[in-house]
């Protein structure tokens, strides 16, 4: 009965009534919007939609995975963000965060499926096992198949959450013994967007979900159908180490002393020419870092099949679009005269300014080029 109750709240209401003042409710709206790609004139029609909009079910289901994309998305570094996920948008059943278990919590989901039939958002986590009948995952005595299958019938939209729902994960990777496939393998009849990522950033879940609460359509999505305003860019484009690599400036070893001074990981297998994520701008744990700034070369974990595309650590032997985007220069206006988020135009415009520091520095022979070609 009281969830009924705090279901009629709208978004605001509910913010609210979990002790935040209008002020952290406004500064929520102009962050959000900010990473929903919506331009700042749309902040207003974000906070009135807040303000009047209804909460919205949210169906939540578990299969073949790590539980690294809840991790990631309770681990926002916004309060806001989870209790919009946990509290604001009603999150009927998780069998992992959820206070109720085993039958309880079967019954939870069935009571609202079917009260909502039609209105829920179904969030998926993780592939799908369809060899030997299904029986590489079951939950409650049924398969993923068959759960997939009743969850999606009622379901307004699908968010598939992680590379796993999104395009089978590691358990697709050859030789795929469990015969493990993606959401849109199994449902063809829904709206999907695929929100990938070995886990995804949180601030994008987030988005995703609140874009689709708060405008009831799916966000532009690109041709393998994730969101554009988070999966528009490479990591390339935005990374901070760009003007090393427009510089010829690689890191050889994880050891060396280029690697220390920040160098570009290009020789050591990074992928972000080829991976198109927000890394390099929203960044994970509020921004702090990503694997690149960690010494990490990017695994490309936001793309399809990535476990496969390997081997990791050897460089790529061809970059897609480079001469289109050859320098951070370039990308500087391309991006600066375009509406994008604010995160994005900050990481370009500090690329292009150490990208200058760097060619004066070569000028006076304090760095040595090395060809990119070696
Ligand atoms: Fe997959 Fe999510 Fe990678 Fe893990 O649940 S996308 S294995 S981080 O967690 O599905
Ligand atoms: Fe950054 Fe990797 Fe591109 Fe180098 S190759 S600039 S480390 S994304
Ligand atoms: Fe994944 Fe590459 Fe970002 S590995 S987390 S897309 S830097």
């Amino acid at each position: 009965m009281k969830k009924n109750l705090q279901r009629e709240e709208t978004f605001y209401e509910s913010i609210i009534r979990k002790g935040y003042s209008r002020r952290d409710f406004l500064k929520f709206a102009t962050y959000m919007a900010a990473f929903m790609g919506l331009e700042n004139t749309m902040v207003g029609q974000l906070v009135k939609t807040m303000e009047t909009k209804k909460r919205i079910p949210v169906i939540w289901e578990h299969f073949q995975e790590c539980t690294g994309c809840s991790e990631s998305f309770i681990r926002s570094d916004h309060p806001l963000v989870a209790d919009v996920i946990l509290d604001t948008i009603s999150l009927d059943y998780t069998d992992t965060l959820m206070a109720a278990a085993g039958h309880q919590a079967e019954s939870a989901k069935q009571a609202s499926m079917k009260e909502n039939y039609g209105k829920y958002i179904l969030v998926v986590e993780g592939a799908i096992p369809t060899k030997d009948d299904g029986v590489y995952c079951t939950i409650a005595g049924r398969t993923a198949v068959e759960i997939i299958k009743e969850s999606a019938a009622g379901a307004a939209a699908i968010l598939a959450f992680g590379s796993c729902s999104s395009w089978g994960g590691i358990q697709a990777a050859s030789p795929n013994p469990t015969g493990a496939v993606p959401v849109d393998a199994i449902i063809k009849d829904k709206p999907i967007i695929k929100v990938p990522g070995c886990p995804p950033i949180s601030e994008v879940m987030t988005g995703v979900v609140l874009f689709y609460a708060m405008f009831g359509k799916l966000p532009e999505l690109d041709d393998e159908g994730r969101p554009k305003q988070f999966y528009g860019k490479r990591v390339h484009d935005s990374c901070y180490r760009r003007p090393y690599f427009d510089a010829g400036l690689f890191a050889e070893t994880f050891d060396s002393e280029e690697a220390k001074k920040g160098y570009c990981l290009y020789k050591l297998g990074c992928r972000g020419p080829v991976t198109y994520n927000s890394c390099g701008t929203i960044g994970w744990n509020g921004g702090v870092g990503f694997p690149i700034k960690s010494g990490h070369p990017c695994i490309g974990c936001s793309e399809n099949n990535f476990w496969d595309n390997g081997p990791f650590y050897e460089r790529l032997e061809n970059i897609p679009g480079m001469g289109i985007e050859a320098t951070a220069d370039k990308i500087g206006k391309i991006v600066l005269g375009a509406a994008v988020g604010g995160a994005a135009v900050h990481a370009v415009a500090t690329n292009i300014f150490k990208k200058k520091e760097i060619d004066e520095n070569k000028e006076m022979g304090e760095i040595n080029e090395q060809n990119l070609n070696e």
